[in-house]
């Protein structure tokens, strides 16, 4: 008997892990089974950071947890959780040799292994500053993999973000669903409450071919900005097709809604930050790869995100991520007025 709209077969995250694993053997010959273990240990902390924010209230675990990050931003108990979380999970692989978390100065390096060749970069708890008000945040992460040596080094992550393996985020939201992408296309998961378990919902997706006209930034700033995001936005608001302003002031919601309706979302240098607000290595980098294996684009206004090199762990960065002519678009107004 059918049972056309009950899914008897699930692709869980686990069993996609080990498909992308043999297909990359069967295509490339090569085998990166400790990606697999990685994906997996993220996949596992994904869930308890998703279980802490959701009962958070309950668990008293709102409010300040521990000292200033390196932004000078206060962290919050929730932050902190998700952090050692992350930390914990990917140093139980013995497959991660270097961390680097948004709310560590230093990178962590771990001493003792033998052969590990794998960097990962993240933020255990992106859009923190909306976790009281139950609005959505996210974690976001980046893998590093080193060819020519048994174990990864710091240098090993201040690599352009095309250099990456793999990538993704996970939405804390109404649903918790993380977007993963290992150089080839890009897979959603949603996770099962009942089963507990990350079961993809898309395979290979892309962003709309007629996308929604959608801007996406923090409207706030705007008269410090600089002279071409000021002429886009200009551009933006004399067109006869009205565009909607869609702001949540959480990355993962906002680069999620852009990958999936289309549009652009931006968080500009402006005369107070030089280089923006977000962070090029563990929030621009992972963003910009997810949406060009979607089929849009990320630049910092002039060049390419992924073509950047950071000189500096916790570097920051203009960008403008999402549908291709929008963000040619940007780049255009950036060639005239510079
Ligand atoms: P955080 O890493 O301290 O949480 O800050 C990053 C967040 C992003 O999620 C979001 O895009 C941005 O900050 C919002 O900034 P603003 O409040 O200036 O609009
Ligand atoms: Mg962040």
């Amino acid at each position: 008997m059918a049972f056309p709209e009950y899914n008897m077969d699930p692709v869980t995250l686990a069993r996609f892990i080990m498909e992308d694993d043999r297909e990359r053997r069967e295509k490339y010959g090569t085998t990166r089974t400790s990606l697999a273990f990685i994906l997996q240990a993220i996949g596992v902390a994904s869930k308890v950071i998703a279980n802490a924010v959701q009962n958070a209230g309950m668990q008293g675990l709102y409010g300040l947890g521990g000292q200033a990050n390196q932004s000078g931003e206060d962290q919050k108990k929730l932050d902190v959780l998700a952090n050692d979380v992350f930390k914990n999970v990917l140093r139980n692989t013995k497959k991660v040799r270097v961390m680097v978390s948004e709310e560590q100065d230093d990178a962590i390096v771990i001493e003792g292994l033998d052969h590990a060749r794998y960097c990962v970069v993240f933020d255990p708890l992106d859009g923190s500053s909306n976790i009281e008000c139950n609005v959505s945040v996210g974690t976001i992460f980046g893998i590093y993999h080193t060819d020519n040596k048994s174990l990864a080094e710091l240098g090993d992550c201040l690599r352009p973000g095309r250099e990456m393996v793999a990538a993704g985020y996970v939405l804390y939201s109404s649903a918790v669903v993380m977007v993963l992408s290992t150089g080839t296309g890009v897979h959603m998961f949603n996770l099962d409450p009942t089963f507990g378990e990350f079961i993809e919902t898309k395979r290979n997706f892309h962003m709309p071919a007629v996308p929604k006209l959608i801007y996406s930034c923090n409207t706030g700033n705007a008269e410090k900005w600089d002279d071409a995001t000021k002429a886009y936005m200009r551009w933006i608001k004399a067109q006869p097709k009205t565009y909607s302003a869609r702001y949540v002031g959480s990355m993962v919601s906002d680069v999620h809604r852009t990958i999936l309706y289309g549009g652009i979302f931006f968080y500009p240098a402006d005369k107070k930050n030089a280089k923006g607000k977000l962070r090029l290595l563990y929030e621009c980098f992972p963003m910009a790869f997810l949406v060009e294996a979607a089929g849009g684009k990320a630049i910092d206004g002039r060049q390419r995100i992924l073509d950047l090199t950071p000189t500096e762990l916790h570097e920051r960065s203009p960008i403008y991520l999402g549908t291709a002519d929008e963000v040619d678009r940007v780049q255009e107004f950036y060639k005239q007025l510079d």
